[in-house]
């Protein structure tokens, strides 16, 4: 048995935990967190941090929201988990909620982001036969270049980065990967009869916050149109009132043919995702031919549902949309001053600063350190990029207060 030194901090004990006895596919920030409230989280020893990673855009309404929390604590105590063998009573009214709001005929529930990812695969291949018309196991999707889809099989397989695929093959044909915001790519990539939809991210998220040029969305929508191809947005991290508006793709006033979500959905008290379509689509699919055992559950359906009324209660994608500009008003002032800031960019409250540094520097997470160090939480994608995206309840002077700790954890870096 091993022994646990009990002079270290609290914090380390748990890291030391997580070392030894977890697998290590990951490589967090040396912080240890315990609670969290709005946007606000505190660490074992009490430190109170602002999140500006939101658990990835998970938590937009904030940590631990108390309707939100009253809500999975009320359903929690009456029925959790029926499995789709039979009827509840959540199901339908959530699935009307979600009409309602974004206008699909139907809705799909599955649990994690990548779930909804292999469901928008299936559905686009079962449309391409028995709609399109495209031969059996001939169907293609384009995807970018640098997208973020999940962890499965054939989201790794649409993957471009080494980290992502490297050791994991075989992988699962019929992905034709094109440059990111390439719309003479996209324009050939479409020539062949065999594609049957276009998946994209409106903003890729694991690649640094990488936006597409204004209007891209509608072209690339009139595109797919033209070729009888399904437009589908990955919205999982971009939605639910991210971005400044419910959808990304609604800046450009673009209705996909099917939209992803996932992450807010729940708010972050549990995995809950979900695809929409029209029924033209949708209906592709027939009873026992997807599904799982936990999508659909009650438990989710009553939080996805306080989760979407928050959002429009509380005003969370005006919110974005004006706390964005505030903050990267103060991240360009910050360019300005320090050299090290190379580019800001971003939409609503999904931003990112990118750090001018040599191949081989950790300029980007020693900023993230000494931020942690200061109270603020980011952490650095492709070693130089540093995603900041709060919870979308954030106030305007906790946005000033976190333009202030970047700033003093720029002087005390670089001095
Ligand atoms: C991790 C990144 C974000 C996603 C889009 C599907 C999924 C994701 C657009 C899959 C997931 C995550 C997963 C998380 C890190 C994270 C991430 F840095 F990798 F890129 F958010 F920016 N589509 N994104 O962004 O959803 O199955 O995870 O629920 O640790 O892998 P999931």
């Amino acid at each position: 048995m091993t022994m646990i030194d009990t002079n270290i901090s609290t914090g380390e004990k748990y890291i030391t935990l997580e070392d030894q006895y977890g697998a290590h596919n990951y490589h967090p920030l040396p912080v240890v967190l315990e609670r969290g409230l709005g946007a606000l989280v505190w660490d074992v020893d009490g430190h109170e941090y602002l999140d500006f990673l939101s658990a990835y855009s998970a938590v937009n309404q904030g940590h631990c929201h108390p309707k939100l929390i009253e809500t999975m604590m009320r359903q929690a105590q009456k029925l959790t988990l029926t499995s789709r063998a039979f009827y509840n009573n959540m199901l339908g009214e959530y699935e009307l909620l979600m009409h309602k709001t974004f206008g699909y005929d139907k809705l799909l529930p599955m649990n994690t982001g990548a779930e909804a990812v292999e469901t928008a695969v299936k559905l686009c291949r079962k449309w391409a036969y028995q709609v399109k018309g495209v031969d059996e196991n001939k169907a293609k999707i384009i995807v970018f270049e640098g997208n973020f889809h999940g962890r499965t099989m054939s989201a790794v397989s649409m993957s471009t980065d080494p980290s992502s695929y490297t050791g994991f093959g075989p992988f699962v044909p019929g992905f034709i990967k094109i440059p990111f915001n390439d719309l003479a790519a996209l324009t050939q990539a479409l020539e062949d009869p065999e594609v049957a939809g276009f998946l994209f991210e409106p903003i890729q998220g694991e690649a640094g916050v990488q936006l597409l040029q204004e209007g891209f969305i509608s072209k690339a929508f009139e595109l797919c149109r033209q070729k009888q191809v399904l437009f589908m947005a990955d919205e999982i991290q971009t939605g639910l009132a991210r971005t400044g508006l419910m959808l990304a793709c609604d800046h450009e006033n673009i209705r996909p043919d099917v939209v992803l979500l996932g992450k807010a959905l729940s708010g972050g008290l549990l995995p809950i995702s979900a695809v929409l379509a029209d029924n033209e689509i949708m209906m592709c699919i027939k009873p026992g031919e997807h599904g799982s055992t936990f999508g659909g559950n009650p438990l989710a359906c009553a939080v996805a549902m306080k989760a979407i009324q928050i959002l429009m209660d509380e005003n969370l994608a005006f919110k974005a949309h004006h706390l964005g500009i505030r903050l990267r008003k103060g991240l360009n002032q910050l360019r300005n001053e320090f050299s090290i800031i190379k580019e800001v960019r971003g939409k609503g409250l999904l931003n990112a600063i990118e750090i001018d540094q040599n191949e081989n520097s950790d300029l980007a997470w020693r900023l993230c350190v000494k931020m942690s160090e200061n109270g603020l939480l980011a952490k650095p994608t492709h070693g130089h990029i540093i995603r900041l995206a709060p919870p979308l309840v954030i106030s305007e002077a906790q946005i000033d207060q976190a333009l202030d700790i970047i700033r003093t954890s720029l002087v005390e870096l670089l001095n």
